[in-house]
């Protein structure tokens, strides 16, 4: 009874991985040639639009961003030869990273990090005997995007002295006030009510704009998770709740993935979150790579009820996995795992 109850669980709520995986990998000798991974996605006109963190030499470490298409199936329609998003420096941007798409009242923003100061990560730097640098702190800023090929900048909307890495914005306003979702890893401590990076939740008056109104949604509780915890893709919207797909790390920095439902109101209230990971490493992709041990949702598009999450896998190659969306919310409502 006990094994059955699990396995209804285990169909219901582990992420199935596309047949497909990797979807993307590097290519060529030059900007996507030593990785390509953490990607955002939107569908639009039939198409699946991802936009995807993609790294061509380890010393520098710049990302910038490539684009590709795929049809609801996943087979790759078209990727672009050239990068379609680069740091602008103009911004004070070396690297641009880990985007996240969201369409609001009909226009597609995009959240994205910028580094100042961009370091290959610590696995890789040891293994290349690269130096760790002095590292300013990242920024999550924001860009209206017209055409997937055509950004406006808007600029940094994260607080001025919070390393902030995963925001991700609510694709609709909540009552008046457009809304956020953000991780800023400093916010810790006495001067806090947490004392590891949590997820936070703030209003925008306008798009960009401040952030105002912090609370906090959700802290680590679980071992998988006790490190840190951030968003994935931007939430999506359900009957019965925000579902919110973020990422927890454990103390030896294995990135899982998790779920939470948020109130559709009151966002920062969680109705329900799931105690185990729905996705972890543990194919060869996700367990090698430059950074092993890494699964990293970014983006999530729903198709009837399908609900199809796009990840990176190891800080090198760009995956995918789905589930159904009805008993996916169903199941965390309830939890019924014993
Ligand atoms: C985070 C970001 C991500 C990366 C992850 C795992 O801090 O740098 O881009 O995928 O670490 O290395």
């Amino acid at each position: 009874m006990l094994i059955a109850t699990g396995k209804i669980w285990e169909s219901a709520m582990k992420l199935r991985r596309y047949a497909g995986n990797p979807i993307l990998r590097c290519r060529g000798d030059e900007w996507e040639s030593v990785a390509v991974f953490n990607c955002a996605a939107i569908q639009k006109d039939d198409g699946i639009h991802v936009l995807y963190r993609a790294v061509g030499d380890y010393v520098h470490y710049a990302s910038r961003l490539g684009y590709a298409v795929f049809d609801r199936n996943l087979n790759l329609l078209e990727r672009s030869q050239e990068p379609i998003f680069s740091p602008d420096i103009g911004f004070w941007e070396m690297s641009t990273e880990d985007p996240r798409l969201v369409e609001i009242e009909g226009g597609v923003y995009m959240t994205y990090v910028i580094t100042p100061t961009p370091s290959a990560p610590g696995a890789v730097r040891r293994r290349l005997g690269i130096p760790k640098p002095q590292c300013a702190a990242p920024r999550t800023a924001i860009a209206r995007v017209p055409r997937f090929w055509e950004f406006e900048r808007l600029g940094i909307i994260t607080p001025y002295n919070a390393e902030e890495r995963n925001v991700v914005l609510f694709p609709k306003k909540i009552g008046e006030k457009y809304a956020v979702i953000h991780r800023p890893s400093n916010w810790i401590g006495p001067n806090f009510p947490v004392d590891r990076p949590s997820i936070w939740f703030a209003w925008l008056d306008s798009l960009p704009g401040m952030m105002h109104g912090h609370k906090v949604i959700m802290k680590p509780e679980q071992l998988w998770e006790a490190k840190k915890i951030g968003a994935g893709p931007p939430p999506i919207e359900t009957d019965m709740g925000w579902l919110l797909i973020y990422h927890g790390v454990n103390s030896d920095n294995i990135y899982r993935a998790g779920a939470a439902l948020l109130d559709l109101e009151e966002p920062w209230r969680v109705i329900a979150r799931t105690s185990e990971p729905i996705l972890e490493p543990e194919e060869d992709y996700e367990r090698e790579g430059d950074v092993p041990n890494v699964v990293f949702p970014e983006g999530a598009v729903v198709m009837d009820d399908k609900l199809v999450v796009f990840y990176g896998a190891a800080d090198k190659v760009c995956c995918a996995a789905s589930i159904s969306l009805s008993k996916f919310v169903y199941h965390l409502l309830r939890e019924e795992r014993i």
